[in-house]
């Protein structure tokens, strides 16, 4: 099983800047971590970081293309911004789980919305790195319930 794994931008500074928000962890680490997970349940990751909103959408379509069977998205700030990124996850039609390092809840109010969550099944935040493994549980368990009730 495939599993698309989207973040968005300044995610690759992660580890850089800002620890005591977003962990010492840079995304290399933690998307290497969370791909031996995946591994070692039979699952493979297609995973991408971009600073651009077209290029996150455009990864959005090629999920489908790429046979995946559910996504995983941090789209950064534009989480809280994005109706066109809303869009194209609500198009593939795809289960997405929506992942933020910090509790975007407990953060300025202008984060506390998100445009994604109505499109996503659900959403993880602020378990930072923790929260991607708690994802990719999600999604597969959301996947078993799905399959397991068709037919
Ligand atoms: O908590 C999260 O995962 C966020 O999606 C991270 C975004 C932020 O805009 C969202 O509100 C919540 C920020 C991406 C990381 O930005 C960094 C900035 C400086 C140093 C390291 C990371």
């Amino acid at each position: 099983m495939k599993i698309a794994v989207i973040n968005g931008p300044n995610l690759n500074l992660l580890g850089t800047r800002e620890p005591q928000i977003y962990g010492v962890q840079t995304l290399d680490q933690i998307m290497a971590q969370l791909a031996q997970e995946a591994h070692s349940i039979q699952c493979e990751l297609v995973v991408c970081q971009s600073n651009h909103e077209g290029v996150l959408i455009d990864q959005v379509h090629a999920a489908r293309r790429q046979n995946v069977s559910g996504i995983i998205i941090n789209p950064g700030g534009y989480t809280h911004t994005s109706i066109a990124l809303r869009d194209a996850l609500s198009a593939v039609n795809l289960p997405v789980v929506e992942v933020h390092l910090s509790n975007i809840h407990a953060r300025e109010s202008f984060r506390q919305h998100s445009y994604v969550a109505a499109v996503a099944v659900g959403q993880i935040c602020g378990f930072g790195a923790y929260g991607y493994s708690l994802a990719l549980r999600a999604l597969l368990n959301e996947l078993q319930c799905r399959s397991s009730s068709v037919g």
